[in-house]
């Protein structure tokens, strides 16, 4: 048999094992050629009627940190420090409720993911949950959202830090905006100038090391969402974060100045001083698909006090329409212009 057959058979088998034995309900202290066993066939048969996790011993249960999401399974950190591949148990999401993401905490038992630990804090697509009352967590147990966005070459891309900004609200998460390639422009545009002002904390950064201080100090003990987008410098970033974290620097694109998609690193990153820094292309593709103008303002704080809904108009979209309650509420002071204006922006996505 030439070689990438057999591969392929071996890969066939394990898999194999891997669905019978999920599907079993014998998960004990069995050793693994018993269970296949004609005995062993009749026992799981019988096992199946109760419920999976209930087959576990205690001892066989050990608490592990979620690195990174696959299909079939997930890389995740036993307390120990070894890290290993662990399967789900339930075959779709309608089963299972809710998937782990990374940074969730879970018990796992012979490489199975039995349960997950509730959430301290989570990054969702801001807006409704899904029909089946679940919720898209990209992030679990983090304690900031941090964005990287370049100043320059590719442009401040105010569509993707107004996403960001929304999640982090919605989600009740500190927002940490870090302005890279500082070297390349001297003043800071009015319009960015007036985005900062929405963001909890701003770090200027570049590649020659400014900033860098301050941003290693704000991650520091913390777990943080770090995304950006492709070319905006956040490979250099985490590389000055990480020394040999590994990462491949692409080169801007001459052309659009986009950079060209090169970074190949792990979900979660552990920083050397503690705490950790979490992306995925989850993160970066954080959507606020199917939001109504509706949700969308009330993903908005301070848009409606204790959200009580005071338009004059009950379609009331607040871009301008008369006696709208935000209008007058950002006469008032009460909610910033750029805060508005973000709103504004995002208005255009919505149905
Ligand atoms: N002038 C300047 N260039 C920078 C700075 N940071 C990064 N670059 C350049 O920008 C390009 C993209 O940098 P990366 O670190 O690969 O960007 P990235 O955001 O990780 O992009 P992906 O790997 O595609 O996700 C490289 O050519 C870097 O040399 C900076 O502070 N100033
Ligand atoms: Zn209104």
């Amino acid at each position: 048999m030439n070689e990438p057959k057999a591969k392929r058979r071996q890969w066939r088998e394990k898999r194999g094992n891997a669905l019978r034995q999920m599907h079993s309900g014998v998960l004990d202290n069995l050793p693994l050629k018993e269970r296949w066993t004609r005995e062993g066939k009749k026992e799981a048969k019988r096992k199946k009627l109760k419920p999976l996790a209930e087959n576990f011993l205690e001892e066989q249960k050990e608490r592990a940190l979620v690195l990174s999401v696959h299909r079939r399974s997930c890389r995740v950190r036993l307390e120990s420090g070894k890290e290993i591949k662990a399967f789900y148990l339930a075959k779709s999401i309608e089963e299972a409720k809710e998937f782990p993401a990374v940074g969730d905490f879970v018990i796992i038992a012979e490489n199975f993911i039995i349960s997950i630990e509730p959430r301290k804090s989570a990054l969702t697509r801001p807006g409704p949950r899904t029909r089946e009352n679940q919720t898209l967590v990209q992030a679990a147990n983090i304690d900031q959202v941090a964005i990287v966005m370049s100043l320059e070459s590719p442009p401040f891309n105010f569509g993707f830090a107004d996403r960001f900004l929304l999640a982090a609200n919605f989600n009740n998460l500190p927002f940490i905006l870090i302005l890279n390639k500082s070297d390349l422009i001297k003043k800071i545009p009015e319009e960015i100038q007036e985005f900062i002002k929405l963001a909890d904390n701003t770090i200027l950064t570049n590649i020659l090391g400014t900033g860098i201080k301050e941003l290693k100090n704000k991650l520091k003990g913390k777990v943080s969402v770090f995304s950006g987008q492709s070319g905006v410098g956040k490979s250099s970033l985490i590389n000055m974060l990480v020394p040999n974290a590994l990462q491949d620097v692409g080169e801007v694109r001459k052309k659009d100045g986009k950079g060209r998609h090169t970074t190949v690193a792990s979900a979660y990153l552990d920083l050397p001083g503690g705490g950790a820094v979490i992306d995925t292309p989850g993160i970066r593709a954080l959507g606020i698909m199917n939001l109504t103008a509706d949700e969308l303002a009330r993903c908005f704080p301070g848009f409606f006090e204790n959200d009580v809904f005071d338009c004059k108009f009950k379609d009331c979209k607040h871009q301008g329409e008369p006696d709208c309650a935000v209008q007058r509420r950002i006469e008032e002071g009460k909610i910033s212009e750029a805060r508005y204006r973000s709103y504004l922006r995002m208005l255009r996505f919505c149905f």
